[in-house]
């Protein structure tokens, strides 16, 4: 159901505010201890959300213990889900995802299939979003089996918004993969915010401000970052002061 987290994105997204999601792999955020120094410092630069989620390795007990340990901090939690596993009772909401540009039937239905009864099992709310993948190179287009977009026709991008916002998604993320060579092109949240009203997400190879600030000024409403997190969190902390000035110029 959309609900309160919705609503939360919403209220601030409808304002122009910029936003920052803080993305952390189960996978890979093994110390937990460091897990609870990286986020008390991502929320003191001021990440507005966390996102729990990866492409492998991660089990459900992980999923949970990251969950909860984040919970401490008094901000959205949301699954970000490679599949079921990623799942948790204690999360706030979930991005309920298409892959859109995938061959395989089993991202663009049966996933949902599978998953809707546990969701709605554990109450968690739903983020209506349409994923698409923009690089081939990286560990999501593998397992997802991604048909890419080519970096050089943003009117594909365009289609695949209109397309996702004529089935009622809300929102659209648009991935480079994580740890990718270079974000996505500047054109895509352009030519998508020319022809929808969607919120649009972005991540994957953000490592610098000034990408995160490009992106945000070509109509990226929220970034998302996470191997910059896990490897240098005061870099991680000047991301976020980047895309927070350019919501106040
Ligand atoms: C991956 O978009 C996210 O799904 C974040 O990517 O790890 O490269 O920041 P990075």
């Amino acid at each position: 159901m959309v609900g309160r987290v919705h609503e939360y994105i919403k209220s601030r997204v409808g304002t122009g505010e910029k936003l920052h999601f803080t993305l952390i792999d189960p996978d890979k955020a093994t110390d937990l201890v460091k897990l609870e120094e990286v986020s008390e410092k991502m929320v003191e630069a001021g990440t507005d959300a966390f996102l729990v989620g990866g492409s492998l390795g991660i089990t459900h007990e992980e999923a949970d213990l990251v969950v909860s340990t984040l919970k401490k901090r008094g901000l959205p939690v949301v699954i970000f889900p490679g599949n079921i596993n990623c799942l948790s009772r204690y999360a706030d909401a979930v991005l309920f995802m298409v892959l859109l540009n995938t061959l395989e039937p089993y991202y663009l239905m049966q996933i949902q299939v599978i998953a809707a009864p546990i969701i709605a099992k554990y109450g968690l709310e739903t983020l209506p979003t349409g994923y698409l993948v923009v690089d081939q190179d990286t560990a999501v287009a593998h397992v997802g089996r991604v048909y890419p977009v080519p970096r050089n026709k943003p009117e594909l991008v365009a289609a695949y918004a209109l397309a996702a916002e004529m089935m009622g998604l809300k929102y659209i993320y648009l991935e480079a993969g994580s740890g990718a060579q270079q974000p996505i092109p500047l054109e895509f949240p352009r030519v998508i915010k020319q022809h929808t009203g969607l919120t649009v997400i972005v991540g994957g190879g953000i490592r610098d401000p000034d990408s995160a600030r490009k992106l945000t000024e070509a109509g990226a409403d929220i970034i998302v970052t996470g191997t910059i997190v896990e490897k240098d969190p005061d870099l991680g902390a000047r991301i976020i002061k980047a895309i927070k000035e350019t919501t106040s110029q």
